[in-house]
């Protein structure tokens, strides 16, 4: 048994697209995931997130499945499109009002929201002016948070910029499986740079408004192991992904291997707007990688299955614990050990309701088990880690996946919208009550 810190934030993660639905209520504007969905092949099971876990209107009972696993924090993101449905412009009321509800609701049963601004689902409105690949879109994500820090600066007390921009610079502009699906190695650089930017001015905003808020970003940080002696490839994914982010945050820099293809949209100040104080880091740790150049594309590397043999989940994502460990070990050496959230892990495994109405997920619980106990090693050998968001509360709108692969500690069945906790959620409920593992 090891013992967590006392304090130690337990809660979970979820995020707009993937759970609200209610697409068309209450002036929501169209983003690009709603657009993306509409063309036949980019989501596996043609599906979209139009009702996905009808978190909209469900949302109190979803507070109670996180009170039953004594959650101390949410972390949610609020959709852009419902506060401004174009991505500009006047405010909708009904989508102010929409997370006050949620966020009252929270703060009466204890829960600490942790609010998200951007989980990827840019205005589309927003996307046909050039979405992040346009410099503008950078103050325009500014002015929402503005917005954001007036409405809730006093009610909120974290604030959290992006979720994984890595990911919508990659996997939606470069390798294209993600809105707005594009193959482009321009538009690669340009979105990382404008995505950081918006990082950067996005901070000051809210702290102009709400001096004493804690702010920080969330980067999804999977290391790159080196195991076929490609090193370049390696080393160019490790950059793209795990440090074209981070480091201009926290460093004010950008990786040294990444500097000529950016330069054309970094201007003179830029990286001082980028590199805030933070309160906090938001890692979300899955997996490792595997990469292989691949000269040409719009990348210029790809990513790698692990081999059979290994361990994986049924995303093909290896299960490799110990890796999460040295993660934060070289995170805390390389940033001067910032504090630190893994703000999301988790699995997709082949969950089943049986006959009984029960959801066994050994997997999930296992998986839990050992990255927890790698979180708990990192704390002993000195790492700032502060508290842990499991992804996710419920099965939800899996992206490119569609409903095909099932992250929740919840069972959602979709068709009735009942929700049942599976196995793992006793087995984390007993960790998050008992702070220990
Ligand atoms: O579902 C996603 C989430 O939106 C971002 N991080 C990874 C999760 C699992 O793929």
């Amino acid at each position: 048994m090891s013992k967590f810190p006392e304090n130690f934030v337990w809660g979970v993660s979820t995020s707009s697209y993937q759970i609200e639905g209610a697409v068309n209520t209450d002036g929501r504007g169209p983003t690009i995931w709603d657009t993306f969905c509409e063309v036949a092949g980019n989501i596996v099971d043609q599906t979209n997130g139009a009702v996905a876990c009808d978190h909209y209107h469900r949302y109190p009972e979803d507070i109670g499945l996180m009170m039953e696993l004594g959650a101390k924090a949410y972390r949610f993101s609020t959709a852009w499109s419902r506060i401004q449905p174009e991505g500009f412009g006047a405010v909708n009321q009904a989508g102010i009002d929409f997370y006050k509800s949620l966020i009252d609701f929270l703060l009466k049963n204890n829960i600490e929201p942790w609010l998200c601004l951007n989980h990827w689902d840019l205005p589309q409105g927003l996307e046909n002016l050039g979405g992040w690949r346009n410099r503008e879109t950078a103050f325009r994500f500014a002015e929402y948070a503005e917005i954001m820090a007036q409405f809730f600066g006093d009610s909120v007390p974290n604030f959290i910029t992006h979720n994984e921009p890595n990911v919508v610079a990659l996997l939606g502009h470069g390798w294209g499986w993600h809105a707005p699906g594009l193959q482009d190695a321009e538009a690669v650089m340009s979105t990382t740079h404008h995505l950081n930017l918006a990082h950067g001015l996005a901070v000051s905003a809210i702290h102009k408004t709400v001096p004493d808020a804690n702010i920080g970003t969330v980067i999804a940080m999977q290391p790159v192991v080196d195991w076929n002696r490609d090193s370049e490839g390696s080393a160019r994914l490790d950059a793209l992904y795990n440090r074209a982010f981070t480091d201009p945050v926290l460093l004010g820099t950008y990786p040294e291997l990444l500097r000529e293809e950016l330069a054309p949209f970094v201007n003179n100040g830029d990286l001082e707007t980028i590199q805030q104080p933070l309160d906090f880091f938001g890692l979300n740790h899955y997996t490792t990688m595997r990469a292989r150049s691949a000269p040409g594309t719009a990348v210029g590397v790809e990513i790698l299955p692990p081999p059979r043999e290994i361990p994986q989940t049924i995303k093909g994502w290896e299960i490799n614990p110990a890796m999460l460990h040295q993660q934060l070990l070289e995170f805390k050496n390389r940033y001067g050990n910032p504090p630190i959230y893994i703000t999301e892990n988790g699995c997709a495994s082949p969950d089943v309701l049986d006959a009984e109405g029960r959801v066994s997920d050994p997997d999930r619980a296992d998986y839990f088990r050992d990255y927890l106990s790698a979180a708990s090693l990192a704390i002993e050998d000195g790492v700032n880690l502060k508290g842990y968001f499991a992804w996710s509360l419920l099965d939800n709108f899996e992206w490119a996946e569609g409903y095909t692969q099932r992250f929740g500690i919840v069972y959602l069945d979709y068709p009735t919208q009942k929700r049942i906790p599976k196995d793992s959620f006793y087995f984390l409920k007993n960790i998050y009550q008992n702070n220990e593992i």
